[in-house]
This record gives structure tokens, sequence and C-alpha cells, in this order.
């Protein structure tokens, strides 16, 4: 199994983006092109549904190493024992979600300027996602943060952290120029005509500095 503090390359498969039925087949495909970590985020779906699609990736994600990360719901990934819970500003503390899902389980959080991400830090998060980068559809009522922190948060924040939000294979490089190392990205891959090749590329040029 990967671990998180390696990851680079985070998918989310959005329930904004893919229908329930397509749920397997978009799990197989990011995890095919080389995501290094996979998040469930469903917003308006009920908890039993949650569930029912987080067991039917389990499976497909621990066939290709890759960690899965329940968004929101601490209850679903102490249920289903997947490896990562998420939670965002407005959600659960750490030391609550942490209690929840026990100690095997690791614990990211949504940070949306420098100073949440230094006080994430000292909640005891295990990563942190940062963002949003640019304005991005998928998370339309956020204001974009910019690149202008990016450097500034690696230097105050020891953990793994995810920049997010309007990342796709065009801005790659000034992302990484501005000080990123990992990235998360969803509608980018999750629209995709080719999926799993488009992750592909993503991730060779995001390994490029290596
Ligand atoms: N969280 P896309 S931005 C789920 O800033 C999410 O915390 C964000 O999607 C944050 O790659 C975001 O399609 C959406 O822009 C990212």
């Amino acid at each position: 199994m990967k671990r998180i503090q390696d990851a680079r390359l985070y998918g989310i498969v959005d329930l904004g983006y893919v229908t329930a039925e397509n749920v397997e087949h978009m799990t197989d495909r990011l995890c095919a092109g080389g995501v290094d970590v996979l998040q469930l985020r469903a917003k308006r779906m009920g908890k039993p549904e949650i569930e029912r699609l987080a067991r039917l990736m389990l499976p497909i994600t621990r066939g290709h190493g890759v960690p899965l990360v329940i968004n929101d719901h601490l209850e679903i990934a102490a249920a289903v024992g997947s490896e990562g819970v998420h939670v965002g500003q407005d959600d659960d503390a750490v030391a609550k979600a942490r209690a929840v899902v026990g100690p095997e389980c690791f614990v990211g959080k949504s940070t949306h300027s420098l100073a949440q991400a230094v006080a994430a830090q000292a909640e005891g998060a295990d990563y942190i996602g940062f963002g949003p980068l640019y304005a991005t559809g998928t998370k339309p009522d956020y204001v974009p943060i910019g690149l202008e922190d990016v450097a500034e948060v690696h230097r105050r924040v020891a953990l793994p952290i995810f920049c997010i939000g309007g990342v796709n294979a065009e801005r790659l490089d000034e992302i990484v120029a501005a000080g990123a190392r990992r990235v998360v990205v969803v509608s980018a891959f999750l629209m995709a005509g080719d999926v799993e090749g488009e992750v592909r590329k993503l991730r060779g040029r995001l390994m490029n500095d290596e």
C-alpha cells in the first residue's frame, strides 16, 4: 500500500462529475494512470449510498495499492475501514476524527490560507489540502488564493501539502515553479476523454523534478 507521506498525485472520485454507475470504472482508470491516493467525495448523496460506493471502490484501490480517503464522513470511514478520512474547515476537528476512525486511518484537512495551514498542523493533521489555487467549478463558492503563498506554506508546514483547485496539465509547470510538490486534480481527470492517459501525462510532468 502506498503511503500518504510519499504521495505526490491525489485524485478524487467526485460524484458531481461521475455517476454512481461509473464509480468503479473511474476508480480503476485513475488508479491505472498512477494516482497515489484517491478520495471519494459525494456532497449531495445519502450516507448509505456513499458507504455502498466506498465498498465498491475499496477492492479496486487496494488492488492497485492506493489508499482510499473518505471525504467528510467519519463513521463511513470507520465502518468500511478506509485508509484515510478528510475533513474540511467546517467539519469535525482532527482529534474528533481520529477518535472515530482509530489510529490506523490517516486524517487530512482542507486549508484555505497560511493561518489555517499552520493551525491544521498544530491540530495534528496527517496532511493538508491547500487552495483553491484557481477558481474552480468543483468548489464554485470559494475565492481562489493564487500561488503567492505556496512557497511560504511549504516553509511553515512540515506535513505533506497537496495544492488543489483548478490544477491541470497546462498549469502544472507554474504551480510547481511556485513551490508545489504535490497536487490534487479533480475535474481535469474526471472530464478527460482518456482518463488513464491524462493521469499518466500529468504524473510524468509532476515527477520531472526528481
Ligand atoms: N477542495 P478541481 S478546491 C474539492 O481548496 C476541492 O479545499 C478545494 O477540483 C479546496 O481540480 C476543490 O476540479 C476542487 O478544481 C478541486
